[in-house]
């Protein structure tokens, strides 16, 4: 039997503002993991603290909501336990790039195959708009109100030059190709970022729907993702019109967990032996 959008329900009530751009990723995710055939037990979504991060409860798929900025780790380790299940991450751009961004390095270079989405919406959301490592030079907030004095990271960049497997943007404005650019991540083999583009509508009142549905351009079928110099010109050229697709791929080998430690079957399958640790257990009495 085929996998239906009902499948994902989840009778958690949503607490974010209403028109806030985390819904079209919500529903585009659905979409994705409908697209794939992937049953809600087969995924495990892995998330922080934040807005964003609140997105597994709303939908009904195994979940881990860990520390804000360990979201790729506690992935990580999920993936490597067990790597027959689908493993994505939801994080905000503060989790992700911010408290995250060690770890995000890591998981680059590691090229271990999961999918990190970053809800970009270049605020802190939660704690109330303060800057994020994408808040642009200048800005105006609550705590900064003489403007942010640090120029913004660019993840595509970043992520471009450390070879990511896997670089795209796609934004809340445009929710088909969302859908369609997170299928693509998630069946691809290794370490995927989405970076979304989303309106705050709260604390951002610069970077609204009609500010992204103006400058958020397709890359057009002539665009080849496999040449990195023109991934990079093109993710660091400042100009009106904001790509979105795939930016940037790479053929790279794909980390397995049982054959880089030697095991024959993933660590899930591995017998637990308690006497190991019970020399331990018995310290703390
Ligand atoms: C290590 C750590 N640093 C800071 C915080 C406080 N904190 C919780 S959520 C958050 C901001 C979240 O922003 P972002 O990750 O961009 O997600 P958003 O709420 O915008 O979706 C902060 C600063 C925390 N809980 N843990």
């Amino acid at each position: 039997m085929s996998v239906r959008l009902e499948d994902f329900h989840s009778e958690q009530e949503i607490a974010w503002c209403p028109g806030c751009g985390n819904f079209p990723i919500l529903k585009a995710v659905k979409e994705a993991l409908v697209a794939l055939d992937l049953a809600p037990h087969r995924v495990v979504i892995c998330s922080g603290i934040g807005q964003a991060p609140k997105l597994p409860h709303y939908l009904r798929v195994n979940t881990f909501n860990g520390l804000h900025g360990r979201e790729v780790a506690s992935a990580t380790a999920v993936k490597m336990a067990a790597p027959d299940l689908t493993v994505l991450v939801h994080a905000g751009e503060g989790g992700a790039y911010g408290e995250g961004g060690n770890h995000l390095l890591h998981a680059i270079r590691r090229n271990i195959d999961i999918t990190l989405v970053v809800h970009d919406n270049k605020t802190y959301a939660l704690t109330k708009g303060q800057a994020s490592p994408t808040t642009d030079f200048g800005t105006s907030t609550r705590i900064q109100p003489h403007g942010v004095a640090s120029s913004p990271l660019n993840p595509l960049t970043l992520a471009i030059s450390q070879n990511c497997s896997f670089v795209a943007q796609a934004s809340s404005v445009m929710p088909d190709q969302l859908a369609e650019l997170l299928q693509t991540a998630i069946a691809h083999q290794g370490f995927s970022l989405v970076n979304v583009l989303q309106p705050c509508v709260v604390w951002d009142k610069v970077h609204t729907y009609a500010y992204y549905q103006k400058r958020c351009t397709p890359l057009g079928p002539d665009y080849d993702p496999h040449d990195a110099q023109q991934a990079f010109l093109l993710a660091s050229k400042p100009s009106d019109k904001i790509p979105v697709g795939i930016i940037y791929r790479a053929d790279r080998a794909v980390f397995n967990a049982a054959e880089t430690s030697g095991l024959d079957q993933p660590l899930r399958e591995q017998a637990v032996d308690p006497s190991v640790v019970s020399g331990y257990f018995h310290r703390f009495r």
